[in-house]
């Protein structure tokens, strides 16, 4: 369908600036012109979205069917996680196409634009960040966890780091700014590591940020140990489909079987000579458009 539901580009681009949104315009009009099409559509935008967030595809990257049911796993895991977590943003979807640096990931949408951020969706999140180690050691076993979870931990300890130094979310420390180690800055270089907190506050500050990780692992482990079955379906989802959307994870655990309409390539729609390159631009007055760069 050639409609583009601006609602749908909103959500998807949280933060966007309009120079962000321009940029993504025009690689999703790249996108269709590569495709002989004349016109843009939802499909173009959708990729053109996942290029400009999380970096080109690399279709090419060899990977073995190992490193693919590993990742599967993985992000079958952090997809399971978030469906049980009311507080997670929905799912928008989970890949196993290799981007950027990362062999696979799922992304959350939130529903509307978000000002402030609850404690029960910080909770979610950490959740959702350990489901994918998780899901690695059920699956593969203790022996055979990889680095792979980096990014996840790295984004949790930071989450959980915040909650306790920043956010007044530790019964043990109180809603006080803890500015631990900051680092001064003084014409580029950094000078000194000003310590403002006692050693006995540092350490519990440790304490702090390892429990809530802790916990969200554990209770990412009891989700997942709960329901192995859904996530040994979305698993083996991600390895036949590669990509499938929130809405599909949920079908799909509903029992339902995933059924792809593939979109023609390219609606063979003859293209008109010259003027044939779709745009986004606006009418010029002597009928032309904005050009499009090479
Ligand atoms: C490697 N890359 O280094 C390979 C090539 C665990 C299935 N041997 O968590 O791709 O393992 O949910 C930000 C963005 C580390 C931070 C990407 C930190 C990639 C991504 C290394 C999935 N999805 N990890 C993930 C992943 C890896 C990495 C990152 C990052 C994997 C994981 C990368
Ligand atoms: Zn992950």
């Amino acid at each position: 369908a050639p409609d583009v539901n601006a609602n749908v580009i909103a959500r998807g681009t949280p933060g966007f600036s309009g120079a962000d949104l321009a940029n993504l315009v025009n690689e999703a009009a790249l996108l269709a012109a590569r495709r002989n099409k004349r016109l843009v559509t939802m499909r173009e935008f959708e990729e053109a979205k996942d290029k400009v967030m999380m970096g080109a595809e690399r279709k090419s990257m060899a990977i073995t069917e190992e490193e693919k049911r590993k990742t599967a796993y993985h992000e079958a895991g952090h997809a399971l996680v978030a469906l049980h977590c009311p507080a997670s943003d929905p799912i928008h979807k989970a890949t196993i196409i290799p981007r950027g640096r990362a062999l696979g990931m799922v992304m959350r949408l939130p529903e509307r634009d978000q000002y402030s951020y609850a404690r029960d969706k910080m909770y979610a999140n950490l959740a959702v960040a350990m489901g994918g180690r998780v899901a690695e050691e059920i699956i593969l076993g203790y022996e055979k966890v990889t680095s792979g979870a980096s990014g996840d931990i790295q984004m949790a300890t930071g989450l959980a780091r915040s909650m306790v130094t920043k956010w007044g979310m530790s019964e043990k420390l109180g809603p006080l700014l803890y500015a631990q180690n900051e680092e001064e800055v003084f014409l580029g270089h950094s000078v000194a590591r000003t310590q403002n907190v006692s050693e006995a506050t540092a350490r519990i500050i440790d304490e702090e940020i390892k429990r809530l990780v802790e916990e969200a692992y554990e209770k990412a482990r009891k989700i997942l140990t709960d329901h192995l079955e859904d996530l040994h379906k979305i698993a083996q989802a991600l390895l036949e489909h590669e990509t499938l959307s929130g809405d599909e994870i949920q079908a799909l655990l509903r029992g339902e079987k995933i059924v792809r309409e593939i979109p023609p390539d390219e609606p063979q729609v003859p293209r008109p000579p010259a003027s044939s390159v779709p745009t986004t631009g606006r009418p010029r007055s002597d009928g032309g458009t904005e050009p499009l760069p090479a």
